[in-house]
């Protein structure tokens, strides 16, 4: 709840407390270094790697030996709750201490971690931190990536004293357990405080610019305008329209971004600018879904009264469908029913980094029941202190065991 109060703001919409704490903002900078003065008291040696993402490492009886990873982000979308990632990043941090109470040390380190950009909403690729980290991504494409004012993420990382020299490149860990709630009504349904995560589903984030004419709102005849802000509505109505038609299986799609300009009253606009994400957990429908899609915006310029609209589509980000590993979810089950907690199985539908470090070590994930459905990326995003707790408290055990494990 204290690091939620850095980047409060008041949410018109819900009348509540949100948080904006986008990446490397200066309120995301505040954030960071807050968490590593909390890592530091824990007695964590703390490293920076060249993406920003934070580690903090406890020693184990067997140094040599790989560490066991557990962690998540503190940076937010802009209207954000307080536990969408930060949940797992002190949630790990809490079990740290716990060890130290209680004088434990385990056999294999531990390597905590705040990861750098997962939401991807302010240089549009989500998940930047651990995908550079596992391999995915270079560290050249990240730094070169801008958000809406053109600022550069290598600029910005060295601008808010956050660009390390820890190598980026991950060691393969023994295996990463990443605590997260759930954002969505699943576990609220269920009536369980807590699930062990299968996977996550497909992502697909595209930007589409579309270039029109201005021209006179009341001289100007229908048939003689070239409108990007009527290309843009029937791109908005066209994804739902493919969700709804049921052909592209539990596809979700979502325009979060649109504006037209020059946004004003008298102007037909000449300029659209709009996000489409697509959400799928079946990699040949995500397929389908982007084709059919691709045709449709090819098809726009056809739908104008007058020749001549211009289509151009930037691909931003693109996952598919990742399986987390069976014998961590196993432990997490074992763990969770060892506490006499209730769990479910289920995939995720958001992206989170664990998908990322599941290309270089077992990984699963825990989640956490939200109130509310489960909404999140809002400030009525609340999950209770006892779920809280019974999260990380799976979370916790789940490391222990796996810290123990020879090979
Ligand atoms: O986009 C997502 O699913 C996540 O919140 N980054
Ligand atoms: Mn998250
Ligand atoms: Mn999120």
């Amino acid at each position: 709840m204290e690091l939620a109060t850095i980047g409060a703001y008041d949410d018109a919409e819900t009348g509540l407390v949100g948080v904006d704490r986008q990446s490397l903002t200066d309120a995301d900078a505040e954030g960071r270094r807050l968490v590593l003065e909390w890592m530091t008291d824990a007695g964590l040696e703390v490293t920076v790697d060249e993406m920003g993402t934070m580690y903090g490492r406890r020693e184990g009886t067997d140094p040599t030996l790989a560490p066991v990873m557990a962690g998540s982000h503190i940076d937010t979308v802009g209207t954000a709750g307080a536990f969408d990632g930060c949940l797992g990043v002190l949630g790990a941090l809490e079990m740290v201490r716990s060890l130290n109470e209680q004088g434990i040390t385990t056999r294999r380190p531990l390597l905590i971690t705040a990861w750098t950009e997962e939401e991807g909403v302010r240089f549009g690729t989500d998940m930047l931190g651990s995908a550079v980290a596992a391999g995915r991504l270079t560290l050249d494409h990240a730094y070169d990536l801008t958000d809406a004012s053109g600022l550069r993420f290598g600029d910005e990382l060295a601008r808010v004293g956050f660009r390390g020299d820890r190598p980026v490149r991950l060691d393969p860990p023994h295996a990463y357990v990443e605590c997260h709630i759930e954002q969505g009504p699943v576990l609220l349904h269920e009536g369980c405080a807590v699930g062990v995560v299968t996977g996550v589903q497909a992502i697909s984030w595209q930007k589409v610019t579309l270039r029109g004419r201005a021209a006179h709102a009341g001289t100007t005849p229908t048939e003689l305008r070239l409108d990007a802000g009527l290309a843009a509505a029937q791109v908005v109505v066209k994804v739902r329209e493919m969700v709804d038609s049921g052909r592209y299986g539990r596809l979700r799609a979502t325009v979060g971004h649109i504006a037209t300009s020059p946004g004003m009253p008298s102007v037909v606009p000449d300029r659209a600018e709009l996000t489409v994400d697509l959400r799928n957990p079946d990699d040949e429908q995500m397929a389908e879904a982007e084709r059919d899609l691709a045709a449709f915006l090819a098809g726009l310029p056809g739908l104008q009264p007058a020749a001549g609209l211009r289509v151009e589509t930037e691909r931003m980000a693109k996952t598919h469908r990742v399986v987390f590993d069976e014998r961590v979810q196993d432990t997490i089950a074992d763990v969770a029913a060892d506490l006499g907690l209730q769990d479910v199985r289920l995939m995720s539908g958001a992206g989170h980094d664990a998908q990322e470090i599941a290309a270089i070590a077992p990984t699963a994930m825990v989640f956490v029941r939200g109130q509310h459905d489960g909404i999140s990326h809002s400030p009525r995003e609340y999950s209770t202190p006892e779920d809280c707790a019974a999260g990380v408290t799976v979370l916790a055990n789940t490391v222990l065991r796996l810290a123990e494990e020879a090979a």
